[in-house]
């Protein structure tokens, strides 16, 4: 037990994180600072992640077109070559065997025709049958009209792609007056998927006032596309839908399904939606009738924010691929700052992404399941085991040995004295704000308990990330929270409390959670990955070697740690 150094908790000053920040439009256009390419030494700031993607500078945005060809894995992003905020949009592109280690390479797309000659906006890859890959894109054309592109690999034998030309025949899909398309909400094409009628079927978002929409297009030779009369899916009062994302899913293992399987026999389907008005990625689980090609959600998979999210954080314009090599389903996403604009001009960057994920169906059938790539696992070093531990009520165990700034931490927590929980007032729906009400510092009984990331030595900073057990009219009921309000004594970041609840039953199953740690920011998935929650923090004085990682228990009932391991994580080669 020694290696446990524990003391008496310490006393979390209540202070709410309630955003200080308006959501600003994904294009917001800072016209004077969209190419001020200087910034400081990116290499010593302590902000800086050491195994998310990132490049060296500037603006980074959307992962586009992922996927894997010829063995060499591939990542292409809204980047502003120019400048640390969103403008001159192209798209970069890095290519990797181990979807860790990252090469630059020269810029895929960028603006050339006059279907994109003001941006290259976002796009999917689409894999044909002979292994071709095709990729659609969003152009911004001279009177502003978002339009679709179509640009295929000059030389298919290069396993890199470095080399990328555009059809003559762009746009391949635009709005007309015929087509009543609203010219400033039409983007972010879909992989592509082949009907049994032959015909490649397509899905781009809009929206019409407050109702977001999928169009859907079709084609029999990729270049030529029609719009369909029928969306394949709508949903009132969610506002723009950017960067859609339509796949199957295996219903009964974790095997990803290939785009070119969509028909194939035990599959569910997944369609994403990216809130433009919010920020949130929401998804349905539902079924796709081939013939009309509409797609349906199930009963109780609710479209819009209050149904399910990839990631109850920081995490947006997701978009997933087949990575054929493993027969998994990779979902990649930006995760933006939460600094302001000035810090941002200052460090002389924006954006990061998000680990990638395997995703796959829950046994439940009714949500997804998401994990950090197994291959992350290579850059662990120096584990540190606990063994099993009470953590008595009001106590804080510091997790020694591990370099707490840049680590990956799993630890499993089994949960007594129910009859102690406190009650769930039936009013209480919305998980993030009853974690904004009842941060880490607010008493229960069966929580706040969970980890205390990115700590100072005096805890005058720290982000906790947490569950709270509560009795609801049939069952327990666990939520989990991200609490950023005392992430930093820097004024000026976003410190958004999040929050969700996590499908567990905590009676009979232990509660799980792991979090990715890196410098400014902590990637967690609660319940074996049921609940995701990512946030960006900006320590003053938790950095580097000065950060520390702990356990905590705030809540008055003892709760027992059965797992608790940590490891320094290596620095990845990115970029
Ligand atoms: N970002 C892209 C758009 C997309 C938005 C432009 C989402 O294509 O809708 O950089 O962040």
């Amino acid at each position: 037990m020694a290696i446990f150094s524990a003391r008496l908790f310490f006393f979390f000053p209540i202070l709410f994180g309630h955003g200080i920040f308006e959501l600003e439009a994904s294009h917001h256009i800072y016209q004077t600072l969209q190419n001020l390419d200087e910034f400081a030494s990116a290499t010593s700031q302590p902000h800086r992640t050491g195994y998310h993607f990132q490049p060296p500078k500037n603006w980074m945005n959307d992962p586009n077109g992922p996927m894997i060809y010829k063995g060499i894995y591939h990542l292409f992003y809204q980047y502003n070559p120019k400048g640390a905020v969103w403008g001159n949009i192209v798209w970069a592109h890095s290519t990797s065997r181990d979807l860790v280690n990252w090469t630059p390479q020269k810029v895929a797309i960028y603006p050339s025709q006059p279907s994109d000659i003001d941006g290259a906006w976002s796009g999917s890859a689409t894999i044909f049958p002979d292994g071709t890959p095709a990729m659609l894109f969003t152009g911004i054309n001279p009177t502003g009209q978002q339009v679709q592109n179509l640009a295929m690999p000059k030389n298919p034998s290069d396993p890199y792609l470095l080399e990328w030309v555009k059809s003559p025949k762009n746009p391949v899909m635009a709005p007309t007056p015929e087509n009543q398309i609203n010219a400033s909400s039409f983007r972010d094409p879909t992989t592509a998927w082949l009907g049994a009628d032959g015909r490649w079927k397509v899905v781009i978002g809009s929206r019409i006032n407050r109702k977001g929409l999928a169009y859907l297009y079709r084609s029999k030779d990729f270049v030529y596309w029609i719009k369909a009369k029928t969306l394949l899916h709508s949903a009132e009062d969610t506002g723009m839908w950017e960067c859609v994302d339509f796949f199957p899913v295996s219903v009964n293992s974790s095997v990803g399904v290939d785009m070119l399987s969509i028909l194939g026999p035990n599959v569910k389907y997944v369609f994403k939606a990216s809130l433009d008005d919010t920020k949130h990625d929401y998804y349905t689980v539902g079924e796709y009738d081939p013939v009309k090609d509409v797609y349906t959600p199930d009963e109780g998979s609710v479209d819009g924010d209050s149904g399910l999210r990839y990631d109850y954080g920081k995490f947006y314009a997701s978009k997933s691929f087949f990575d054929s090599a493993k027969n998994r389903m990779i979902l990649w996403g930006w995760i933006n700052e939460s600094s302001s604009v000035s810090d941002d001009i200052k460090k002389g960057w924006s954006g990061i992404q998000a680990i990638p994920r395997v995703i796959w169906l829950d046994k439940s059938g009714k949500q997804l399941l998401q994990w950090p790539i197994k291959e992350i696992e290579m850059l662990r070093t120096n584990a540190v085991h606990l063994p099993r531990k009470v953590l008595q009520g009001g106590s804080v165990l510091e997790v020694p040995r591990v370099t707490a700034a840049q680590a990956d931490v799993e630890i499993t927590f089994k949960v007594s004295h129910f009859r102690k929980a406190e009650g769930l007032d039936p009013s209480w729906t919305n998980p993030q704000l009853l974690c904004s009400q009842k941060g880490a510092s607010v008493r229960g009984s069966l929580g706040p308990f969970g980890l205390l990331v990115f700590a100072s030595k005096g805890m005058q900073e720290y982000t906790s990330v947490f569950f709270r057990i509560f009795k609801g009219q049939n069952k327990y009921v666990v939520l989990m929270c991200s609490d950023q309000s005392r992430s930093s004594l820097n004024p000026d970041n976003d410190k958004t409390t999040y929050g969700a609840f996590v499908d567990v039953d905590p009676v009979h199953e232990h509660l799980s959670l792991r979090s990715l740690i890196d410098h400014s920011v902590v990637e967690s998935f609660g319940g074996q990955g049921k609940s995701c929650m990512t946030a960006r923090v900006y320590p003053i004085l938790a950095i580097n070697e000065d950060a520390h990682l702990h356990a905590f228990n705030n809540g008055s009932k003892s709760v027992t740690i059965t797992r608790l391991s940590a490891w320094s994580m290596k620095k990845a080669n990115i970029n």
